[in-house]
């Protein structure tokens, strides 16, 4: 029997068969099925929706009303399209497309078709071009820094990664600095058929593999694996690092083979490690002082290590810290040292349970999506460096060894992100989002993105499009079958900006004369192309979305990490300057950097609990478990999971006891950057010193104070760039204290938004 689909970034889902009320229901090929995407359908139909096309009162009146805490007007479609174009060919006419910005960073849905940033950047570039960002919140210091120091870019390292099948046969031990949190691999950017990731490590436990978590939170390893836990302060990883390569060293027990005919600079990087760099040798009782682990478990996680055919695996979340690019480069460095890299006997992994999909064993098959056209515009900046370019115009900044130069933003254009989730320091962003002219977002919920903008387009969700999920990292092809009439007057992007188009005089450019069905027959055709050069047949049109679902050919091979290069080093040399693993880049030299040398180095955070202020807490603020980012926080999961409708802060219970607090307590989390509440949950699993808060509730400011009333950590992270190499985000990196909420808090009344609550 043929069913319907919708592919989402957290999975597949059917159409439920009621006919009454859509629903939706796990797809039963799916094991491991993500179960907050089941209200995904309630939260797309409840009032929380923008019904129609908004104005901000403020800026029809040109007043200079705050954006972010004004009332909006309802206007028709007809009049927000005209407003909009008229706004574009303004700015564009007086100062150039330059001063457009349309990084418009964030997630957005899963579809190939309905990718809101491709139809944006379209769009922009028929219109004439944009300044864009470059690199994501999630990994963009490995961005930078690997290519340097293996020759890879960061997607072409994770496409290569080690499969699951050939590592549970020959790895006889995982290291994992930040876990392998399981709650994370429910997601895939692009769409994911079937969770692959719990097998992936049941396939671990069942040949024996053993398992080390040093991590702050002992749940970043899912219980199964029965992980040896090793709690270790935020941020101090490269310190742990350096002293099991110390030991390594004086022990003369690391792989002198592979250090010589892989790698480049082992001799610098050992004068630095055994103190002969006018600085502390790297021993275990130095790093104990740094790491907060006991002396004695670094020297017998050495022994073990050292015994044992290991692969050090690294979350991504180790670099969205500061000088997050040193933890990466010194696990790769330690890996070599170990000298299982190439084999699958070991070496390194980043990212491992990031996402679903590392380890799975797959064709990467170049499928096709909505051409986005040519940028004439050449002006971008790094990812994070928001709030900075909007408070510096003109100003130079260095990024990647070159001096750059931030555009003059007069207009922003954004569709598919909430920067009001994923920035740092958003007291700091609310400031910097004054200065443009002219803020326009397709929104879908009336969420603190759409409450940030002048012009609010009411944009569909996934559910209420027809579309083609192809996610190049999964086998699994979905086509995504409309379930529920539009809510409102919303639109998809693509109308969205067929309309503005049509205004502006590029509708046939835009649309190439195409409806929503004619595209997605278009991307099917190239798709069949695609396939077809990886021996793959695929259907017709019409059979796949009839059918609803393809499985492409499961792929049993065994993948290993650079293992051509392993094998024949001068053949397949890497595409670094050396040819090889560069544990000293001579180029990173060339850049002169106070904040990145030459090598892996350790560099005291700009805040972590081995410098105390008065603020004595390190927050970790990670990815939440019940939604993705900010969307769906709306849905009944992430509701239910609420204190008192606040997010949670995971405390240990000594730092509870110190404070006086119970098990469901409001709480206080502040520092000289913000303040928010939070409902308390005490824990042993998270270590002293550190707290919890995932990301995802929506910001919501109360009007007489700065004060976030839901528990966005982002009030309370810094907005500072790992380092002047990458200016990368550094979220992990944050120091709060907390203390029992003040009787005040019991009846906020002049509430921003509020949201009553989801
Ligand atoms: N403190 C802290 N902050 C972090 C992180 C952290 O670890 N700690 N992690 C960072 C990371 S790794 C990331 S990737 C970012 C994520 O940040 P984002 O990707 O910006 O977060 P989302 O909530 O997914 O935002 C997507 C928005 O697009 C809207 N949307 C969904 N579908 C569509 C559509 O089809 N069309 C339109 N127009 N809109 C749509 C949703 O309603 C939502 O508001 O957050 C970063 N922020
Ligand atoms: N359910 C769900 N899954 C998601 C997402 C989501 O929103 N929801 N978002 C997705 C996205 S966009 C991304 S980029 C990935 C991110 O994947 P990661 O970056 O791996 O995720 P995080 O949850 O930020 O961090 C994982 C753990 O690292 C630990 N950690 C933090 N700092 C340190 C440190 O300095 N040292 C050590 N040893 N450990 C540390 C924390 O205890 C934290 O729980 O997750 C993806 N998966
Ligand atoms: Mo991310």
């Amino acid at each position: 029997m043929s069913k319907k689909f919708i592919g989402t970034h957290w999975g597949t889902y059917t159409h439920g068969n009621k006919k009454s009320k859509p629903k939706l229901g796990y797809w039963t090929k799916d094991l491991n099925p993500t179960k907050f995407g089941l209200d995904f359908i309630n939260a797309a139909q409840d009032n929380l929706r923008i019904s129609q096309p908004y104005i901000r009162k403020g800026w029809l009146e040109k007043n200079k009303t705050l954006r972010g805490r004004d009332t909006f007007i309802p206007v028709s479609w007809d009049k927000a399209i005209r407003y909009a174009s008229t706004e574009l060919t303004k700015v564009k006419k007086k100062y150039g497309n330059e001063c457009i910005y349309a990084g418009s960073y964030g997630w957005a849905s899963a579809g190939r078709f309905h990718h809101a940033k491709s139809q944006l950047n379209r769009f922009l570039n028929l219109f004439g071009g944009f300044s864009h960002s470059f690199q994501s919140y999630s990994y963009a210091a490995a961005q930078t820094l690997l290519p340097h120091i293996i020759g890879k870019s960061l997607y072409e390292l994770l496409d290569d990664h080690t499969s699951w099948n050939a590592l549970s046969k020959k790895t006889e031990l995982v290291v994992m600095f930040g876990g392998m949190p399981l709650k994370n691999s429910q997601i895939s950017s692009g769409g994911v058929g079937k969770h692959s990731t719990k097998k992936g490590l049941e396939e671990c436990k069942k040949n024996g593999v053993k398992f080390i978590n040093i991590s702050p939170l002992k749940t970043d390893a899912p219980s199964f694996i029965k992980a040896k836990q090793i709690f270790i302060r935020p941020n101090t990883d490269t310190a742990l690092m350096l002293s099991l390569a110390y030991l390594l060293i004086v022990n003369d027990t690391y792989n002198k083979n592979f250090i010589n005919k892989y790698t480049v600079g082992f001799d610098e990087f050992k004068k630095y490690v055994l103190g002969k760099k006018k600085n502390k040798p790297c021993t275990p009782k130095w790093a104990s002082r740094i790491t907060g682990i006991p002396e004695e478990n670094i020297i017998n996680l050495y022994k073990i290590i050292v015994k044992k055919r290991t692969l050090i695996s690294m979350s991504w979340s180790l670099q969205r810290a500061s000088h997050g690019e040193q933890p990466l480069w010194m696990g790769i460095t330690l890996a070599s040292m170990l000298g299982h890299i190439g084999k699958s006997s070991g070496g390194f992994g980043f990212g491992y349970s990031a996402v679903n999909s590392t380890g799975d064993s797959f064709n990467k098959i170049k499928w096709p999506s909505l051409p986005q056209l040519k940028n004439k515009i050449k002006s971008f900046i790094p990812v994070a460096r928001i709030t900075d370019m909007l408070n510096n115009p003109g100003k130079s900044f260095l990024y990647d060894g070159k001096k750059m130069k931030y555009p003059k933003i007069k207009l922003i254009y954004w569709a598919g992100g909430n920067p009001f989730h994923h920035h740092q320091d958003l007291n700091k962003l609310v400031k910097a989002w004054q200065k443009p002219e002219t803020i326009i977002v397709n929104e879908i919920w009336w969420n603190s993105q759409a409450r940030h903008a002048d012009i609010i387009f009411p944009a569909s969700t996934a559910l209420e499009k027809n579309d083609i999920m192809l996610n190049p990292r999964d086998p699994t092809i979905i086509a995504n079958h409309k379930i529920i009439k539009n809510v409102g007057e919303s639109k998809s992007d693509y109308e969205i900006f067929s309309e503005l188009s049509k205004k502006l005089g590029f509708h046939k450019k835009f649309t190439n004369s195409f409806n929503e069905k004619q595209w997605l027959g278009s991307l099917w055709d190239q798709a069949r192309i695609e396939a077809k050069k990886n021996n793959i047949k695929l259907p017709s049109f019409k059979t796949f979305w009839n059918k609803g679902y393809l499985e492409l050919p499961k792929i049993k091979r065994e993948n290993i990490m650079l293992k051509d290069f392993i094998i024949n080093p001068k053949k397949n040399r890497l595409n670094t300057p050396s040819g090889k693993i560069e544990i000293v880049s001579k180029t990173i030299k060339t850049f002169k950097l106070k904040d990145c040398k030459e090598y892996p180095f350790w560099f005291e955070p700009y805040e972590w609990l081995g410098n105390k202020n008065k603020f004595t807490l390190h927050l970790i603020s990670n990815q939440p478990e019940h939604k993705l980012h900010g969307q769906l926080d709306n849905a009944y999961l992430s509701k239910k999971n609420k204190i008192k409708k606040k997010e949670p802060i995971i405390i240990n219970p000594l730092d509870a006891k110190k404070r006086g607090l119970k098990n469901n307590d409001l709480v206080e989390v502040f520092n000289k950057r913000g303040k928010m509440l939070a409902g308390v949950k005490i824990s042993n699993k998270v270590m002293e010193g550190v707290v919890v808060v995932s990301t995802g509730s929506w910001f919501s400011p109360y009007k007489k104070e700065q004060l976030e009333i839901h528990g966005n950590p982002n009030v309370l992270t810094g907005d500072i760039p790992t380092s002047s190499l990458s200016q990368a985000p550094s979220a992990h990196t944050t120091l709060v204290e907390v203390k029992k909420m003040s009787k005040k808090y019991n009846n906020l009344k002049t509430l921003l938004y509020d949201f009553s609550h989801l």
